[in-house]
């Protein structure tokens, strides 16, 4: 049984991680998701196309093709999409500024949120290299942290240039299972810095598919998560509050109460 809901209107919507052309990505929750919420903007926080797992063997069901005409037809009716590539979909890093069926395409971002708070939107993959070698350049100091931004950036351009897969912060992540938490506390940590040094009072990213809102030292972290498990999104209220929204959560929920009682289902078998 559907359980139906009244359509929620926001501000914004931050959106990342679908991974649209793998097999885990969860279309028919988005695709309701985006049914039931709309926005004067939209933020597709990276790796919404995972470019990497096409060029492996092409996988896109129709699934796929629903999300990109809901997004196109948001364009369509009013809605301002902007699109900031993460690893994934990371052949659109070389048309930053450029504009494909209404959707924006832009390295990262400074936006107002109602309540005139600046936040840094970004996907976060920049950061991977500091989190991997954290101690090492905390050890070396700044010029070292500036250097190794600089150089993943360029490796990854190459490796991209070569055909060379990127690296997955969160396949790796699962892996060091372990040792996971440390390297998100590690992540959400060096992505603050970078909002501080950006003077903005807080920041929202996706790429360790680990949704979340916190403080951190003064700034405001924000993480969208993911379409391939959590299936969460950011929604900012037009008062500028922010919401974490988990659409799997509220679905399961709300079926649950969908279904029919016990003593009707008894009258009907009746
Ligand atoms: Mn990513």
């Amino acid at each position: 049984m559907t359980a139906t809901f009244e359509t929620r209107q926001f501000r914004t919507l931050f959106i990342s991680d679908v991974h649209l052309g793998s097999k885990a990505a969860r279309t028919d929750l988005l695709l309701d998701f985006l049914k039931f919420h709309e926005a004067d903007t939209v933020f597709l926080v990276g790796d919404i196309v995972d470019g990497w797992r096409l060029k492996r063997s092409w996988f896109w069901p129709q699934g796929c093709n629903d999300v990109v005409q809901k997004l196109l037809r948001k364009a369509r009716k009013g809605s301002r999409i902007v699109y900031i590539p993460g690893n994934h979909d990371e052949f659109l890093r070389d048309f930053p500024g450029t504009h494909f069926g209404g959707i924006e395409v832009a390295d990262r971002a400074t936006y107002e949120m109602a309540d005139g708070k600046k936040y840094l939107i970004l996907h976060g993959d920049e950061f991977d290299v500091v989190v991997r070698n954290a101690r090492l350049l905390a050890y070396l100091g700044d010029w070292a942290y500036d250097a190794a931004i600089v150089i993943n950036i360029g490796l990854a351009a190459i490796r991209r240039k070569l055909g060379m897969p990127y690296w997955s912060f969160s396949a790796w992540a699962k892996l060091q299972v372990k040792h996971a938490v440390n390297f998100i506390g590690e992540f959400q940590k060096v992505v603050a810095d970078e909002a501080r040094r950006n003077k903005v009072d807080g920041v929202i990213c996706g790429h360790i598919h680990h949704a979340v809102m916190t403080d951190i030292d003064g700034i405001h972290y924000v993480n969208t998560g993911d379409w391939v498990e959590s299936c969460t999104a950011i929604a900012e209220h037009h008062d500028g509050t922010l919401e974490l929204i988990s659409w799997q959560t509220i679905k399961a929920t709300a079926e649950l109460h969908a279904l029919p009682s016990p003593e009707i289902k008894d009258m009907q078998a009746a």
